[in-house]
């Protein structure tokens, strides 16, 4: 599977310099199609039953470039801060791994014998844990007891011989910076692909985030989130995944978080055909369409793509199908402004006075964003205001731009309505940015879809043949526009 994939790496870290890893991830999505064993439908020779498994694809997420060394398969990691921008427009600062947070996907087949070399730019320390990996207890980066912490500025190097199958991940061991990004994925391939045989095997990392409006940092101690990703992206910026009618699919859910997620297919049953401990039997197969992926597990789902449409995939909590969720959003976009000046305690919803349950404490407690733990009992579902509630009083004449901002579609005597407004301003038409996200993957959705995704939310997209090619095509073309970088991994380059 990979002396094609090796020449190439070698051929480049000759020549002096790596590929970016978004160029990579290219060529492996070329040389996947190329692979034998690869369905391609109107070829001939190719072998459908047996053969190398297909590359995995991460949407949104390079794939880690290595180079041999002899037998021994080179991956270079460096643990760094990263700028993401989960929707447009919003940038976070996040911890991760070349550039990328969740960090570089890796694949590896059975049998290798890998060697990783993880540098520490980041301001304190940090350590690598294979998680799940049967490795000696020296390679298990154990922070203090099975190595020394890896320092600001040092190296540690890792290498081992896997001889597991399955999806796996690596993440710090320093249990906060999980919380800021630090994961990425580690696929582990059969040397023959299973059967029955997919034609695309896809990787979703979930992750959450407690952001406050107008901050980058995530809060690492908040226990609410209100930005919840797929592979480092919120809905509508994720990439769709494609698939062509009647492929056979793999997505493998990979959790790193503090809550668990129910990811939930629409128009599809599936299979659970593995988790964080490899495949699993045939025999422990039954049929489903919502599966829990716990904290610190994996799951493998697979399914027969033979209902053509765009289907949504996404966590089923419902506040983790939401941007920015904050109590204050309804208010903060009628009304002038909001509380400042709060102090420690209060910003992370500690208890100050009164009991838990009494009517001051009672609706905000352990929420902990922080401006809306005071506010929210006066403050949220109040009437709107006349004029268009989507502008900013203070300032009538701000110009708004990307996301369209028309009047939400709203009833007359919707202010006496209690409860009023749960969706409105949460979730449609006012809020779509299809232009803003656009991609040959979108290529052909709904006008206008863009506005009633967010959170953890994609789509499946089942597509007829023709379809399938001319996104194919889109993509090859966008691929073929972009300017040949050649920055080293790990500058930081993912967003320019
Ligand atoms: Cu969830």
């Amino acid at each position: 599977m990979s002396s094609r994939r090796g020449f190439l790496q070698n051929v480049l870290a000759g020549a002096g310099f790596f590929t970016s890893a978004k160029i990579l991830s290219a060529q492996d999505m070329q040389m996947s199609g190329d692979m034998p064993g690869t369905n391609r439908k109107g070829k001939k020779g190719s072998i459908q039953d047996h053969g190398s498994p297909v590359l995995v694809e991460t949407p949104d997420v390079p794939n880690l470039p290595f180079r041999m060394d002899g037998d021994v398969k080179e991956f270079h990691l460096i643990a760094e801060p990263v700028k993401q921008e989960i929707v447009p427009g919003r940038i976070v600062d996040l911890w991760g791994y070349n550039g990328s947070a969740p960090g570089p996907t890796i694949q590896v087949t059975r049998g290798d014998r890998v060697r990783i070399i993880v540098d520490n730019h980041l301001p304190e320390a940090t350590s690598m844990h294979w998680h799940g990996f049967e490795i000696p207890v020296e390679m298990d980066g154990a922070p203090g007891s099975s190595q020394e912490p890896i320092p600001p500025g040092g190296r540690f190097v890792y290498e081992f011989t896997l001889s597991q199958e399955g999806t796996y991940f690596y993440h710090s061991h320093m249990a906060m910076q999980e919380m800021i990004g630090m994961i990425g994925a580690f696929v582990m391939h059969p040397k023959e692909t299973y059967k029955p045989r997919v034609d695309k095997d896809f990787v979703i990392i979930l992750q959450e985030y407690a952001i406050l409006p107008n901050i980058t940092v995530p809060n690492s101690m908040n226990m609410e989130f209100n930005w919840l990703t797929f592979n480092g992206k919120s809905g509508p910026a994720n990439t769709p995944l494609i698939v062509r009618q009647g492929e056979r699919v793999r997505i493998r859910l990979i959790n790193l978080g503090m809550d668990h997620h129910p990811i939930h297919l629409h128009g599809h049953q599936f299979v659970v055909t593995g988790t964080e401990g490899g495949r699993q039997p045939e025999s422990t197969w039954g049929p489903g369409n919502t599966v829990l992926v716990g904290v610190a597990q994996s799951r493998d789902v697979e399914f027969v793509a033979n209902n053509p449409g765009d289907w949504m995939l996404h966590c089923h909590l419902p506040h983790h199908m939401m941007n920015q969720m904050s109590s204050m959003v309804g208010p903060m976009s009628r009304r002038n402004g909001m509380p400042a000046g709060l102090d420690m305690e209060r910003g992370m919803g500690m208890l100050r006075q009164g009991s838990a349950t009494s009517q001051e404490n009672g609706p905000s407690l352990g929420r902990g964003l922080g401006v809306g733990s005071t506010a929210e009992q006066t403050m949220s579902n109040s009437p709107l205001k006349a004029g268009n509630p989507m502008q900013r009083q203070d300032m009538p004449d701000m110009p708004q731009q990307g996301m369209r901002m028309g009047k939400p579609e709203v009833s007359k005597d919707a202010n006496s309505v209690p409860g009023f407004p749960q969706d409105a301003f949460m979730e449609g038409p006012m809020m779509a940015m299809d232009k803003m996200v656009e991609k040959p993957e979108n290529f052909g959705l709904r006008p206008g879809w863009s506005g009633f995704m967010a959170g953890m939310m994609t789509f499946v997209r089942v597509l007829p043949q023709d379809k399938y090619d001319h996104i194919m095509e889109l993509r090859k073309k966008q691929e073929g526009n972009k300017p040949m970088k050649m920055d080293m991994p790990g500058m930081g380059n993912k967003h320019e």
